[in-house]
């Protein structure tokens, strides 16, 4: 069976939601942030060298880094599903959405975040960090014209990768009302809720309630 190392109110989440959605069996081994600053705690550490949720077993082959995670998810498990087939148009899109979350979208959320630690001494950045959030999300909102999911016609991994850069978005989203929409979509997918269910609290699905 796999495991997956999983942080509360963190990437891993969006790992549980895809062993949900494939079906798969899987055992959730958990670790909690600590407190005040809520970084992961040390044991994460003997998991994987860099210490970060999530991380997934299965047999001898252990990933970090949740992108590479969902692929190789989907590629042992997926039976064809949840990436469109090699070679297509949609394939390539399908790369180019998955390599943009964690490469791209999550950077100006992060900068934000760390920036939203300094008061005033941030505010030389704040200019730049907020046209960069508002590039990224107008971005992504015009994608999603006329669009049900990221890439082609069904859920794939593209669509787990980045429903978390939405989630972790918060209120940003108040001026993105496609973005809105298509998270309070993933979220009420079953598989979503499953996962939710087995992996607990996730502060950060109370997003969902705003949509
Ligand atoms: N790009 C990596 C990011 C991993 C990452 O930063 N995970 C966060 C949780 S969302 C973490 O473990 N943070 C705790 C810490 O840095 O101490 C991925 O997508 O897996």
């Amino acid at each position: 069976m796999i495991k997956i190392h999983h942080l509360n109110n963190s990437r891993s989440q969006r790992i549980l939601w895809l062993a949900e959605e494939l079906g798969v069996a899987y055992e959730i081994i958990r670790y909690q942030r600590q407190s005040p600053v809520p970084l992961a705690p040390p044991e994460l550490k003997q998991v994987h060298p860099l210490g970060k949720s999530p991380v997934m077993e299965d047999g001898a082959t252990r990933i970090a880094e949740s992108g590479a995670i969902v692929e190789y998810l989907i590629d042992v498990y997926g039976k064809g599903r949840f990436k469109p087939a090699h070679g297509t148009a949609d394939y390539w899109k399908y790369v180019e959405w998955m390599h943009y979350a964690e490469g791209s979208a999550m950077l100006p959320l992060m900068l934000a975040l760390y920036a939203g630690t300094l008061g005033d001494g941030a505010a030389p950045l704040r200019p730049r960090i907020d046209s960069e959030i508002a590039n990224h999300f107008g971005y992504m909102e015009n994608a999603l014209k006329g669009r049900s999911y990221f890439v082609g016609d069904e859920l794939t991994g593209a669509d787990i990768q980045l429903l978390f850069v939405l989630e972790a978005a918060g209120d940003v989203l108040e001026s993105y009302p496609l973005l809105r929409a298509y998270r309070s979509r993933m979220q009420g997918r079953p598989a979503y809720g499953r996962a939710i269910a087995k992996g607990g609290p996730y502060d950060l699905v109370q997003n969902r309630a705003r949509s």
